[in-house]
């Protein structure tokens, strides 16, 4: 089985939110938002905009019926900022025109005067001016302070890691169409449609049961729609319900880059202590997370970069400290990895320089200290069956690790104007949303008269492969045919209080939903099977469409099976929930059992370095991940290569550069730069391994959509020591450009670093 969407992408049939077929008296929304990153309004002027062709009408703040702020966690964030303003691109107000090109050209025509105040984009800044939100969060293990005087070796060093953004193909959109007694119904381009059916309601105050949100298919998410798609469905909704009339609001590329919230950008400072042996005794982390403008998801965010501080190592002796650092730039928000990554990169550059102190290769120290059985995390959640280390070996002995160091050493001995370099990234990464309440999964099966199925869940399909995943499963759980089954539309009047498509869980959660329903729907039609075949239920079951009693063929097809359940008045009908037991994490305490289980791998990437310019390329990325039993293979490759691909951009071209007034100056596809095909190695080998003993998914699946982001920051370590062969072999000495690291390492910070003493001003 393929993507169940397939035929229909490649033949541009498939319907997204402004594809399906437009209400005659459609209108066209836009957004007008901030200038300036920070200043208090003083005046707005919707006059000439509201004279221009085509314009019904311009809303601001004032013409809010209900909460004029929203937030899935906090509601902190105004829908249309009034009084200040606190980012560039923050919405102010709404045109509404009769088509989307009149109501950009209206839009452009509205005045603001905004008398500015200070700007701050740097987070170390932001804590320093006491800009922060909450208090400080601090995770233990051990004691820090009375281990270093046990280490041989102790480093410190620092790490800025960029943000990315998320480049969905499909921008935020959302359309709105008012219906008979004050409801309303829309189409969005959400992860979370009961987080924007919340957030409609509370904007219009009405009540939730009049608000239906339904998602067909999202064009890309990876984050960036599990909170922040609500604000432009409430702009939709609120004109929709004020006109009496439907309503669209797309965003355009460069205005959801400007406008949206990205990846959190972290400032680390890290401290690592080992023995002679290269055992890690003590790690300390202080991290300032840009949160941005608003609070969003930025408190659970950093509760998963303190959980992933420590990766895959077990370490005896953990300090983090964490602040949530207020800047002015669009809200920070969930992305692939939701904080995760952040967390363990930090880890490898202490690895790093621990190694180059100790003159020994950084894997040998990871290697020292992989996790295993019985490691308790600073979060207090202990191993079990973990295949870490087995990913490692593969590593070891299937890519022949050692024949590639040799390979890489030669090839630095006799290149000067160009080296190479490697670098392995082991990854460890918790299964659940870490609020435990979240981890629920709803699903609908229909079976009617002919024999067809549906399911509607609160999975929402965004290319991520949801859809066919639970075609696949139900069609094995009812013993029929994957063609006889469609995945409806998610929707809030089907599936009530539905957790965001999110955390890799989808497919768990609403999987084993899915298992539930199909169950409660068997029991009824084995009654009736057994019934049919003179048997008892034990003895049935269903294969390949037919009905088997004690394992032989029954003489029932699927089509009179389900027509005879029906006649004999059982239910082909059901509801399925689920809910994983044993979760629990006290906030408080920051100690827990957070996760079901962990998904594991260890990648391997190679770069060659071009000495002269800067530039690089990536040769080869061999990974071994640990992946239960994959219910459709292709569609789990799918997720690696492309969590692969996303995670070695982020360490390598994808540069967010604000200048100083907060003026996002990477807003388009021409200043952003992405890897594309070509940019990605000929050499992509990606080894599963495929075990079903260990407890994980639905049908023994393990999940796979965040975990592999992470593998690429070993892009980000093989291309360093490719600068430290050249700059070692120039012997400047120089060593000014690892006490900080700076992620992206896109060429030009390349070229800075294999020259430090040529342009000492960017030291
Ligand atoms: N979203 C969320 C997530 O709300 N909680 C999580 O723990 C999470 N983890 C990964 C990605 N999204
Ligand atoms: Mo996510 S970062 O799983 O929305």
């Amino acid at each position: 089985m393929i993507h169940c969407d397939s035929d229909l992408h490649v033949s541009g049939k498939s319907d997204f939110v402004d594809d399906v077929e437009p209400p005659a008296n459609l209108l066209h929304a836009a957004v007008f938002y901030s200038p300036v990153a920070h200043g208090k309004i003083s005046g707005l002027d919707t006059g000439q905009a509201m004279q221009a062709p085509g314009v019904i009408c311009v809303m601001t703040h004032q013409d809010i019926p209900g909460n004029r702020y929203i937030g899935a966690v906090v509601q902190d964030e105004p829908v249309f900022a009034h009084e200040e303003v606190m980012y560039q691109g923050q919405p102010v107000a709404l045109v509404i025109a009769t088509s989307k090109l009149l109501a950009r050209k209206a839009a452009a025509l509205i005045q603001i005067s905004i008398d500015p105040l200070e700007v701050i984009v740097c987070p170390r800044e932001a804590a320093a001016k006491g800009q922060t939100f909450e208090p400080k969060r601090t995770l233990t293990k051990g004691d820090v302070d009375a281990a270093w005087s046990d280490c041989d070796t102790v480093v410190s060093g620092r790490l800025n890691c960029g943000g990315q953004e998320h480049l969905y193909l499909e921008t935020q959109r959302a359309r709105a169409i008012p219906a008979e007694d004050g409801q309303i119904r829309l189409n969005v381009s959400t992860q979370s449609p009961s987080a924007v059916q919340r957030s409609v309601a509370s904007v219009l105050d009405i009540p939730l049961h009049k608000v239906e949100v339904d998602v067909k298919r999202l064009g890309g998410a990876f984050g960036g729609k599990e909170d922040q798609a609500s604000q432009w469905a409430c702009m939709a909704a609120l004109a929709a319900m004020h006109l009496r009339k439907p309503v669209q609001l797309v965003l355009s590329r460069q205005d959801d880059m400007r406008m949206t919230g990205k990846r959190h950008p972290y400032h680390q400072d890290f401290k690592i202590g080992l023995d002679k042996r290269g055992r890690i005794l003590a790690y300390q982390l202080e991290l300032y997370q840009d949160s941005g403008a608003f609070l969003d998801l930025s408190a659970a965010v950093l509760e998963r970069t303190l959980m992933h501080s420590t990766n895959a190592y077990a370490i005896p002796n953990v300090l983090v400290e964490a602040t949530m650092c207020r800047t002015n730039t669009p809200p920070n928000t969930a992305f692939r990895g939701f904080g995760g990554p952040q967390g363990m990169f930090p880890l490898e550059a202490a690895i790093y320089k621990a190694a180059r102190h100790m003159g020994v290769e950084p894997d040998f120290i990871q290697e020292q200290n992989l996790v295993n059985d019985g490691y308790t995390f600073p979060y207090g959640q202990t191993l079990k069956n973990c295949q870490l280390p087995r990913t490692w070996e593969s590593i070891k002995e299937k890519f022949d690790l050692a024949a590639v160091r040799k390979r890489i050493d030669g090839y630095n001995k006799v290149h000067r104007g160009s080296k190479q370099g490697y670098a392995i990234m082991p990854v460890c990464f918790g299964i659940s949303f870490i609020q435990t309440f979240l981890n629920q999964g709803s699903s609908l099966v229909h079976i009617y008269t002919d024999g067809s199925v549906s399911i509607a869940s609160g999975g929402v399909e965004m290319g991520q492969g949801v859809s066919s995943n639970l075609i696949a499963i139900a069609a094995r759980t009812l013993g029929i045919s994957d063609k006889r089954i469609r995945y409806n539309s998610t929707n809030t009047s089907r599936i009530a209080n539905i957790s965001p498509s999110a955390a890799s869980s989808t497919t768990d959660l609403n999987g084993h939903a899915t298992i539930v329903a199909c169950e409660k729907i068997l029991s009824g039609m084995k009654a009736v099977a057994a019934k049919f075949c003179g048997t008892s239920i034990e003895d049935i079951s269903i294969k390949d469409e037919q009905v088997y009693a004690q394992g032989k063929p029954g003489g029932l097809a699927w089509n009179d099976l389900v027509s005879r359940t029906y006649t004999s008045r059982y239910p082909l009908m059901a509801h399925g929930y689920y809910a994983p037991p044993e979760l629990h994490f006290d906030t408080a305490r920051q100690k827990g059992n957070p996760y079901k289980y962990y998904s594991y791998g260890t990648c391997l990437i190679e770069v060659t370095v071009d000495c002269l310019l800067g530039r690089y390329t990536v040769d080869a990325v061999k990974l071994v991940h640990h992946l239960g039993r994959p219910i459709i293979p292709a569609i789990d490759r799918g997720q690696v290569e492309g969590g692969l691909a996303q995670g070695i951009g982020w360490v390598t071209l994808e540069d967010l550069v604000y200048d100083r007034h907060g003026q996002l100056l990477s807003d388009s596809l021409s200043t952003y730069k992405l890897p594309n095909g070509s940019f990605l190695p000929d050499q992509f080998n990606i080894e599963f391994i495929e075990d079903a003993s260990t407890p994980g998914g639905p049908l023994k699946s393990k999940a796979v959509g965040e975990p592999p982001f992470m593998y690429g920051i070993a892009a980000f370590f093989a291309i360093q020591k490719a600068i430290d062969a050249f700059t070692e072999q120039q012997s400047t000495g120089n060593d000014k450009s690892r006490n900080e690291m700076v992620s992206p390492m896109t060429p030009e910070r390349v070229l800075l670093a294999l020259y430090p003493d040529a342009y000492p001003e960017f030291g």
